[in-house]
Protein backbone atom coordinates (compact mmCIF):
# COMPACT_ATOMS: atom_id res chain seq x y z
CA UNK A 1 0.00 0.00 0.00
CA UNK A 2 1.08 3.32 -1.00
CA UNK A 3 2.13 5.79 1.90
CA UNK A 4 1.67 9.48 1.64
CA UNK A 5 2.53 10.16 5.25
CA UNK A 6 5.74 13.52 4.67
CA UNK A 7 8.54 13.68 6.70
CA UNK A 8 9.07 16.36 9.33
CA UNK A 9 10.78 19.56 8.60
CA UNK A 10 13.08 20.22 11.82
CA UNK A 11 15.89 22.97 12.04
CA UNK A 12 18.41 23.82 14.64
CA UNK A 13 19.49 26.86 15.96
CA UNK A 14 21.70 28.56 17.80
CA UNK A 15 25.17 30.94 18.01
CA UNK A 16 28.44 29.07 16.91
CA UNK A 17 29.64 26.13 18.38
CA UNK A 18 26.73 25.40 20.41
CA UNK A 19 26.68 22.27 18.50
CA UNK A 20 24.38 22.32 16.32
CA UNK A 21 26.31 20.18 13.44
CA UNK A 22 27.07 17.43 16.22
CA UNK A 23 23.55 17.23 17.46
CA UNK A 24 21.88 17.39 13.96
CA UNK A 25 24.04 14.74 12.35
CA UNK A 26 23.57 12.63 15.09
CA UNK A 27 19.50 13.11 15.15
CA UNK A 28 19.36 11.92 11.15
CA UNK A 29 22.02 8.97 11.61
CA UNK A 30 19.88 7.80 14.57
CA UNK A 31 16.44 8.22 12.07
CA UNK A 32 18.44 6.46 10.04
CA UNK A 33 19.53 3.46 12.09
CA UNK A 34 15.62 3.32 12.76
CA UNK A 35 14.62 2.58 9.25
CA UNK A 36 13.36 6.57 8.78
CA UNK A 37 14.10 8.24 5.86
CA UNK A 38 16.35 11.21 6.53
CA UNK A 39 18.44 13.49 4.93
CA UNK A 40 20.77 16.46 6.66
CA UNK A 41 21.50 19.49 5.14
CA UNK A 42 22.51 23.25 6.25
CA UNK A 43 22.64 26.85 5.68
CA UNK A 44 24.51 28.09 4.13
CA UNK A 45 24.47 25.92 1.45
CA UNK A 46 27.66 26.54 0.00
CA UNK A 47 27.78 24.43 -2.99
CA UNK A 48 25.67 26.51 -5.25
CA UNK A 49 26.40 29.57 -7.25
CA UNK A 50 25.31 31.92 -4.35
CA UNK A 51 26.39 29.74 -1.92
CA UNK A 52 29.97 29.97 -3.30
CA UNK A 53 29.41 34.12 -3.12
CA UNK A 54 28.29 33.81 0.74
CA UNK A 55 31.23 31.34 1.40
CA UNK A 56 33.94 33.62 -0.06
CA UNK A 57 31.71 36.27 2.28
CA UNK A 58 32.32 35.01 5.37
CA UNK A 59 35.64 33.76 4.70
CA UNK A 60 36.73 37.73 4.24
CA UNK A 61 37.82 37.61 0.87
CA UNK A 62 34.43 39.19 -0.71
CA UNK A 63 33.34 42.53 0.83
CA UNK A 64 28.89 43.02 0.67
CA UNK A 65 26.67 45.28 2.20
CA UNK A 66 24.63 44.42 5.08
CA UNK A 67 21.57 44.27 2.73
CA UNK A 68 22.64 42.42 -0.30
CA UNK A 69 24.35 39.48 1.89
CA UNK A 70 21.27 39.34 3.94
CA UNK A 71 19.53 38.95 0.42
CA UNK A 72 21.79 36.24 -0.61
CA UNK A 73 21.22 34.32 2.29
CA UNK A 74 17.43 34.54 2.02
CA UNK A 75 17.55 33.51 -1.59
CA UNK A 76 20.05 30.49 -0.92
CA UNK A 77 17.38 29.23 0.77
CA UNK A 78 14.95 30.02 -1.60
CA UNK A 79 16.96 28.06 -4.35
CA UNK A 80 16.63 25.11 -2.35
CA UNK A 81 12.95 25.27 -1.28
CA UNK A 82 11.60 22.93 -4.18
CA UNK A 83 13.93 19.70 -3.47
CA UNK A 84 12.72 20.28 0.41
CA UNK A 85 9.14 20.20 -0.46
CA UNK A 86 9.41 17.52 -2.66
CA UNK A 87 11.58 15.42 0.01
CA UNK A 88 8.79 16.18 2.57
CA UNK A 89 5.96 15.31 0.36
CA UNK A 90 8.18 11.97 -0.62
CA UNK A 91 8.02 11.15 2.85
CA UNK A 92 11.58 12.23 3.97
CA UNK A 93 12.26 14.05 7.31
CA UNK A 94 14.53 17.19 6.75
CA UNK A 95 16.81 18.15 9.87
CA UNK A 96 18.73 21.24 8.83
CA UNK A 97 21.53 23.39 10.69
CA UNK A 98 20.37 26.78 10.34
CA UNK A 99 17.35 28.64 8.67
CA UNK A 100 15.85 31.69 8.32
CA UNK A 101 16.18 32.54 12.45
CA UNK A 102 19.86 32.53 11.70
CA UNK A 103 19.41 34.74 9.03
CA UNK A 104 17.19 37.67 10.92
CA UNK A 105 19.38 37.50 13.75
CA UNK A 106 22.67 37.74 12.20
CA UNK A 107 21.56 40.90 10.08
CA UNK A 108 19.48 42.43 13.16
CA UNK A 109 22.76 41.87 15.31
CA UNK A 110 24.41 44.56 12.52
CA UNK A 111 21.75 47.00 12.79
CA UNK A 112 19.49 46.21 9.73
CA UNK A 113 15.81 46.29 11.02
CA UNK A 114 13.66 43.44 11.86
CA UNK A 115 10.90 43.64 9.67
CA UNK A 116 12.93 44.66 6.94
CA UNK A 117 15.53 41.15 7.37
CA UNK A 118 12.08 39.01 7.32
CA UNK A 119 10.49 39.96 4.51
CA UNK A 120 12.32 37.94 2.40
CA UNK A 121 11.97 34.72 4.07
CA UNK A 122 8.27 35.13 4.17
CA UNK A 123 6.46 32.13 2.75
CA UNK A 124 9.62 29.61 2.82
CA UNK A 125 8.29 26.40 4.27
CA UNK A 126 8.26 26.69 8.05
CA UNK A 127 9.82 23.85 10.32
CA UNK A 128 7.79 22.09 12.20
CA UNK A 129 10.36 22.30 15.04
CA UNK A 130 13.13 24.32 16.01
CA UNK A 131 15.84 23.08 18.77
CA UNK A 132 17.25 25.63 19.76
CA UNK A 133 21.18 25.05 21.38
CA UNK A 134 20.92 27.99 23.98
CA UNK A 135 24.29 28.94 25.58
CA UNK A 136 25.66 32.02 26.93
CA UNK A 137 28.38 33.31 24.34
CA UNK A 138 31.00 34.41 27.38
CA UNK A 139 30.48 30.84 28.41
CA UNK A 140 31.14 29.37 25.20
CA UNK A 141 34.80 30.89 24.88
CA UNK A 142 35.77 28.22 27.26
CA UNK A 143 35.78 25.93 24.46
CA UNK A 144 38.96 27.52 22.86
CA UNK A 145 39.01 30.19 20.26
CA UNK A 146 36.23 30.77 17.43
CA UNK A 147 37.42 30.41 13.88
CA UNK A 148 38.39 32.80 11.40
CA UNK A 149 34.89 33.80 9.78
CA UNK A 150 33.55 37.10 9.78
CA UNK A 151 31.09 36.69 12.60
CA UNK A 152 32.97 34.65 15.08
CA UNK A 153 33.32 37.56 17.54
CA UNK A 154 32.40 37.33 20.76
CA UNK A 155 30.55 40.99 20.66
CA UNK A 156 28.31 40.02 17.78
CA UNK A 157 27.71 36.65 19.25
CA UNK A 158 26.49 38.21 22.91
CA UNK A 159 23.23 40.35 19.72
CA UNK A 160 23.17 37.09 18.12
CA UNK A 161 21.78 35.25 21.38
CA UNK A 162 19.88 37.78 22.65
CA UNK A 163 17.92 38.10 19.06
CA UNK A 164 17.74 34.00 19.60
CA UNK A 165 16.24 34.05 22.71
CA UNK A 166 13.35 37.17 21.31
CA UNK A 167 12.63 34.55 18.84
CA UNK A 168 12.67 31.58 21.28
CA UNK A 169 9.87 33.42 23.73
CA UNK A 170 8.13 34.49 20.43
CA UNK A 171 7.38 31.26 18.63
CA UNK A 172 7.36 29.48 21.72
CA UNK A 173 4.72 27.12 20.22
CA UNK A 174 7.08 25.16 18.24
CA UNK A 175 10.84 26.08 19.52
CA UNK A 176 12.36 24.06 21.43
CA UNK A 177 14.88 25.69 24.01
CA UNK A 178 18.08 23.09 25.23
CA UNK A 179 21.09 23.82 27.07
CA UNK A 180 24.03 23.55 24.90
CA UNK A 181 26.21 22.60 28.36
CA UNK A 182 24.12 19.11 28.66
CA UNK A 183 25.92 16.36 27.49
CA UNK A 184 26.25 15.42 23.83
CA UNK A 185 24.24 12.17 24.79
CA UNK A 186 21.92 14.22 27.16
CA UNK A 187 20.96 15.95 24.29
CA UNK A 188 20.74 13.90 21.64
CA UNK A 189 18.54 11.90 24.18
CA UNK A 190 16.45 14.67 24.94
CA UNK A 191 16.16 15.54 21.09
CA UNK A 192 15.54 12.41 19.82
CA UNK A 193 12.42 11.76 21.56
CA UNK A 194 10.51 15.08 20.79
CA UNK A 195 11.60 14.36 16.95
CA UNK A 196 10.11 10.65 16.98
CA UNK A 197 6.64 12.35 18.74
CA UNK A 198 7.42 15.44 15.66
CA UNK A 199 7.32 12.87 13.25
CA UNK A 200 3.64 10.98 14.22
CA UNK A 201 2.33 14.35 15.24
CA UNK A 202 3.57 15.95 11.39
CA UNK A 203 2.70 13.07 8.81
CA UNK A 204 -0.43 13.57 7.94
CA UNK A 205 -0.32 17.38 8.27
CA UNK A 206 -0.17 19.77 5.50
CA UNK A 207 3.52 22.03 4.94
CA UNK A 208 3.02 25.42 6.19
CA UNK A 209 4.39 28.51 5.03
CA UNK A 210 6.37 31.34 7.05
CA UNK A 211 4.46 33.80 7.83
P1 LIG B 1 27.80 28.14 9.69
O1 LIG B 1 28.89 28.43 10.66
O2 LIG B 1 26.63 27.40 10.29
O3 LIG B 1 28.28 27.57 8.39
O4 LIG B 1 27.18 29.58 9.30
N1 LIG B 1 24.28 33.14 8.68
C1 LIG B 1 23.70 31.96 8.34
C2 LIG B 1 23.70 34.36 8.35
O5 LIG B 1 24.23 35.41 8.65
N2 LIG B 1 22.52 34.36 7.67
C3 LIG B 1 21.88 33.20 7.31
O6 LIG B 1 20.81 33.24 6.69
C4 LIG B 1 22.49 31.94 7.67
C5 LIG B 1 21.82 30.66 7.29
C6 LIG B 1 25.65 32.43 10.66
C7 LIG B 1 28.00 30.57 8.82
C8 LIG B 1 27.55 31.92 9.31
O7 LIG B 1 26.49 32.43 8.51
C9 LIG B 1 25.58 33.13 9.34
C10 LIG B 1 27.08 31.95 10.74
MG1 LIG C 1 30.17 28.74 11.98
Amino acid sequence: MESNKRGAFIVFEGCDRVGKSTQSNQLCERLKEKGIAAKKINFPNRSTIIGDVINRFLKNTQELSHEVIHLLFSANRWECMSSIQADLLAGTTIICDRYAYSGVVYSVAKGLDLDWCWAPDLGLLKPDAVFYLKANPDQLASRGSFGNERYEKLELQRKVSDLFDHFNEKESSYWHQFDAFETEQELHSKISTIAENLLLQVADKPLEKLT
